[in-house]
């Protein structure tokens, strides 16, 4: 299994600082080591440093940093797609999630048949137009999709992007914050979600069932995963921008990478909007980080039963 690690330290498509600390705190907490035990064979890309852009004003007075988000999501594409073309499969760290924008096209120019299991408390599929907040973490479907194009304007620096997605190929996972345009999307294109109301209803196997029935029940397709670490409950990953109440507990989220490592067919993962610089304190950031780094080791294979080789003689 060979994988290769990108950080991506960007923080311009929200307003707080610290996000692009993330890398660091997750390396920090493990990671390369944890995957190497695993037997993964793995290339460290390093952080990417992002070119800056000057005097970014917003979009229609609302929309922040569109150059700096368009520039380097083309620049993070570009690394994405050689890993993967390399036989890689890529795990991007963030940053925040408008980072999803690069990692998907530049996913998908090698898989355009990539399907998406989107792992979060927020469905991230505002346009430029129905922002309430003005941040682009909030809206990085909603330029990959191509059902949804005709309500989407072009920001400046986005001129490079082309929809990459339909709509029947992402699933949610951990919804609970879903404004109103957002709400009226998913019911109008048809896109499948499984809430935190369905996991209390159906459990978290079955949703994984349907979410694989869904995606890959007819053919098999590579799988892109973007977890949201605030997908999990605020009491385990605290240091993160927008925590609400109400999240996946600890065994429902290293389930759901159990079950995809399972299909042999993770391609590619980000592991964004870890900010340690709002914890409270040293031990909620590491905590935090600790978790991201158990999603990402569950996903290439860590499983809770352990695993052994096969001994000739057992010692
Ligand atoms: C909100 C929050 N829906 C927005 N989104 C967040 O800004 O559009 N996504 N926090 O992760
Ligand atoms: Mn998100
Ligand atoms: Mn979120
Ligand atoms: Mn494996």
């Amino acid at each position: 299994h060979s994988v290769a690690i990108v950080g991506a330290p960007f923080s311009r498509g929200q307003k707080k600082k610290g996000v692009e600390y993330g890398p660091a705190a997750i390396r920090e907490a493990g990671l390369l080591k944890r995957l190497s035990r695993l037997g993964c064979h793995l290339k460290d890309f390093g952080d990417l440093s992002f070119t800056n852009v000057p005097k970014d004003d917003p979009y229609n007075n609302l929309v922040v940093y569109p150059r700096s988000v368009g520039l380097a999501n083309q620049e993070l594409a570009e690394v994405v797609s050689r890993a993967v073309s390399g036989g890689y499969s890529c795990v991007t760290m963030g940053g925040d999630h408008s980072l999803a924008i690069g990692t998907i096209i530049g996913h998908a120019r090698h898989h355009p048949d990539l399907c998406v299991i989107w792992v979060d408390a927020h469905a991230d599929i505002n346009t430029p137009l129905t922002t309430a907040s003005g941040n682009i973490h909030g809206q990085p479907l909603s330029f990959l999709i191509k059902e949804l194009q005709d309500k989407v304007p072009q920001l400046p620096g986005f001129s490079w992007i082309r929809p990459c997605l339909s709509s029947p190929n992402i699933v949610y996972i951990g919804l609970r914050d879903v404004e109103p345009p957002e709400h009226f999307i998913l019911k109008n294109y048809d896109i499948q979600y499984f809430s935190m109301r369905e996991i209390d209803r159906l459990g978290i196997q079955k949703v994984m069932e349907q979410t694989f029935d869904r995606l890959i029940g007819k053919r098999q397709r590579p799988i892109h995963l973007s977890f949201d670490i605030d997908a999990f409950d605020p009491k385990l990953a605290p240091a993160t921008g927008t925590p609400v109440v109400g999240g996946l507990t600890y065994r429902e989220g290293v389930y759901i990478t159990e079950e995809i490592h399972n299909t042999g067919l993770l391609s590619a993962l980000d592991l964004v909007e870890v900010n340690p610089h709002l914890a409270t304190s040293e031990e909620e950031a590491k905590a935090t980080a600790r978790l991201a780094v158990d999603v990402i080791a569950s996903s290439f294979g860590q499983t809770r039963e352990g695993g052994h080789i096969v001994y000739d003689h057992l010692p």
